[in-house]
């Protein structure tokens, strides 16, 4: 299984082939992981949204959407829409955060990455729970990687956290699962 890391930092300086971005559905920027990201990428990636939203419409929360990452040490950038923690509640908030998840491996697999970092989706401005985000995140990156062994080029999956709160519980998610397996 590809080895999972955690680490504390920031994602915009990370080289690694995707990084993934947590945008909202019209792909226009925003705060948080999303705004430190347009801006150290700079317009390209933007213009790219731009385009894909004008082709295909406003993105699904869950769904994933591919750019290249401008002028960032990586190669793309992944954006996947989080689910909001008021408006989807508990249960559809979960399904969707899975999806989240799944459909960024899914997207980096396609076009050929071999190592992908997480930003914490939806832990900010949307109000997923850290904690309760954490233990989805892990698991659904581990059944991930081991459905799709020898099927995927992903060699190395890094949750990256910005804050002390999502440092902790993430890496408290996944020495839980060690215990488990
Ligand atoms: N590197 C890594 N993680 C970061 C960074 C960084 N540079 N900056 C913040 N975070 P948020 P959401 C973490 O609010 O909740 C935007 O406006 C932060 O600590 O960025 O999915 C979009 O346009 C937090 O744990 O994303 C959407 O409208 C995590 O990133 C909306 O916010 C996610 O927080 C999406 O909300």
């Amino acid at each position: 299984m590809a080895p999972l890391e955690v680490i504390q930092g920031d994602i915009t300086t990370l080289t690694v082939d995707v990084i993934v971005n947590a945008a909202n559905s019209s792909l226009a920027g925003g705060g948080g992981v999303d705004g430190a990201i347009h801006a150290a990428a700079g317009p390209t990636v933007l213009e790219e949204c731009r385009g894909i939203i004008d082709q295909e419409g406003s993105c699904a929360t869950g769904s994933s959407v591919v750019t290249s990452a401008g002028k960032l040490p990586a190669k793309w950038i992944v954006h996947t829409v989080g689910p909001i923690w008021e408006r989807h509640g508990p249960a559809d908030s979960a399904t969707l955060l899975t999806n989240c998840y799944t459909s960024s491996l899914d997207a980096a697999s396609y076009v050929g990455a071999t190592s992908i970092a997480f930003s914490a989706i939806s832990t900010g401005v949307y109000g997923f729970p850290k904690e309760l985000a954490a233990p989805i995140a892990v698991s659904t990156v581990a059944t991930w990687l081991q459905e799709n062994l020898g099927d995927t080029t992903l060699q190395d999956v890094t949750l990256v956290c910005f804050d002390d709160d999502n440092f902790r519980v993430i890496r408290q998610a996944v020495n839980d699962l060690k215990h488990r397996t």
